[in-house]
């Protein structure tokens, strides 16, 4: 059976997940830890645990929502949930959401299913509702009886860093649901589970295309994987011998659900905005391309036809006849659209806040980004899979990822000046290329570097980059490791009964 296809693995030791060795010991102290402080809580022991890691993309930022293929690998941070579901009679009934670190304070939820997520008042426990919620109307549609709400208790522990770009909230969002899941004595093929979680994660306001989850559900030790979409698939990656993915936080917070309007759900209405129009442009008529152009993969085959009379296969050619380069006012695609845009996003509110706070539209830049990044993946896939040295696989892989920052800087505006000066630090000590990861507005940045290297880089980033930022009192001396590290692709979500 497809890897993809399987449930999610139970394990009754944590070697299968986390190794021999050092990381066993660490994950084992975790583990206790969390265990102490439920019972320290809530009087009881954990049913259960499920953990779920972050991710490192590695070419192919912010076309997951377009509905085109991206290249991550999971990381070793994950979060871990701890969970006991009560006996039906038991009181009380609500959702009780613990942290081991307590910055996070504790969250309590009704343990309703319905129950709305207050956006406009943003908590850290809302990631777990996203699952809860999520979960019920997944387990609804499958016609599985959950019954009565009954209470849940939680206890938290993640070590993927916040606002990071390594996707923290999937991880928390898939243990989570992976969490409510297995306390509720079921288990889904994993594919049917990284669509479930990347459904539950947009109950926080964020359009998320889906990359995160698919990874943090379905990676696999040792492999990066090309995750498609409709319907999301994995399949393995192996990388080439002798580079190392290095990742450097920016130090800069990227706060996505904050800052959803300007930023990440902007460009995804901008996205939608070029693909309505350029529908428009090759043929459609004005209505039809508002109720049925989603993503520009939709119109793909449009503009591919179009190149085609120019004896070209690039989709880009279309943009250029026919996007402006100048940004547009919501005036101008009313014109082409015949319809106002709040009546084309009606139904969304998330979008309808992106209207409220827009100046204006940069289509030709996104979608030109979109079309140019998608080809890169593939270019990525068949350079790892050719018959070059790993030498010269290397090298060409670094040049992808130098093109993709440069894209996702200059088109896509999703960079910023703390990213830019890593991105250039990497570069200048000797990356074979390096770009920023994730959503970007801040967080990592990752670069490929020859393995014998490694120590040394390390070094001289810290040197470059982060000593003036300790000094500044930015972060301690003794957390560097956290925020500069080398990574080797590991596994994906497990759930474990002791
Ligand atoms: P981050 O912010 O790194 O978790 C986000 C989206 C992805 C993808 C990337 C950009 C969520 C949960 N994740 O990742 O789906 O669109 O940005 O490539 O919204």
């Amino acid at each position: 059976m497809a890897h993809d296809e399987l449930p999610i693995p139970i394990f009754s030791s944590l070697e299968p997940v986390y190794g021999q060795g050092s990381l066993s010991d660490e994950a084992r102290l975790r583990f206790h830890h969390l265990k102490s402080k439920f019972l320290h809580l809530f009087g009881h022991q954990p049913h259960l645990f499920a953990r779920s890691p972050g991710r490192v993309n590695l070419i192919g930022e912010h076309i997951d929502y377009e509905g085109y293929s991206v290249l991550p690998m999971a990381i070793r941070q994950d979060t871990i949930v701890a969970i006991r579901k009560h006996d039906a009679g038991e009181s009380p009934k609500v959702l009780r959401i613990a942290n081991v670190n307590d910055k996070y304070t504790m969250c309590t939820y009704p343990a309703d299913p319905h129950q709305d997520i207050d956006l406009k008042n943003h908590k850290w426990g809302h990631y777990f509702l996203c699952g809860y919620k999520g979960y019920h109307e997944f387990a609804k549609s499958k016609g599985v009886d959950i019954g009565e709400p009954v209470g849940l208790d939680v206890v938290v522990d993640g070590t993927v860093p916040t606002g990071s770009g390594l996707s923290s909230s999937a991880a928390f969002v898939c243990s989570s649901t992976i969490a409510i899941m297995a306390a509720f004595d079921m288990n889904f093929p994993k594919k049917e589970i990284a669509q479930l979680t990347c459904e539950c994660e947009r109950h926080i306001g964020t359009q998320s295309g889906g990359m995160d989850q698919a990874i943090s559900v379905m990676a696999k030790s040792g492999f990066a994987e090309l995750i498609d979409f409709n319907p999301v698939r994995a399949s393995d990656v192996q990388l080439p011998a002798g580079g190392t993915f290095v990742i450097a936080h920016s130090l800069a917070e990227s706060q996505k659900a904050v800052t959803a309007a300007t930023n990440y759900n902007n460009r995804v209405v901008e996205c939608r905005l070029a693909s309505i129009i350029l529908g428009i442009k090759l043929g459609m008529k004005p209505k039809e391309a508002v109720s049925k152009v989603k993503t520009l993969s939709d119109v793909e085959g449009l503009c591919v036809s179009f190149a085609s009379s120019r004896d070209s296969s690039d989709p880009v050619l279309a943009i250029k006849e026919f996007l402006k380069e100048e940004p547009y006012t919501a005036e101008d695609i009313e014109e082409i659209t015949e319809e106002s845009l709040t009546s084309i996003f009606a139904k969304s509110a998330t979008s309808l806040d992106v209207l409220r706070a827009a100046t204006g539209f940069k289509l030709f830049q996104r979608a030109t980004h979109v079309y140019s990044e998608a080809k890169r993946v593939h270019a990525f896939r068949d350079t790892v899979e050719s018959k070059l040295s790993d030498d010269e696989k290397l090298k060409k892989l670094g040049d992808l990822m130098n093109e993709s920052h440069h894209s996702c800087s200059v088109l896509y505006e999703c960079s910023c000046p703390e990213l830019e000066e890593l991105v250039k630090i990497c570069r200048d000590n000797g990356a074979l290329g390096a770009r920023l990861t994730g959503a970007g507005w801040g967080g990592c940045a990752v670069a490929l570097v020859k393995e014998g290297i490694v120590p040394q880089f390390i070094l001289n980033l810290k040197e470059a980059f982060y000593q003036s930022r300790i000094e500044k009192g930015v972060i301690g001396k003794n957390d560097l490791g956290l925020y500069v590290f080398a990574s080797k692709p590991s596994s994906g979500a497990a759930i474990f009964k002791f």
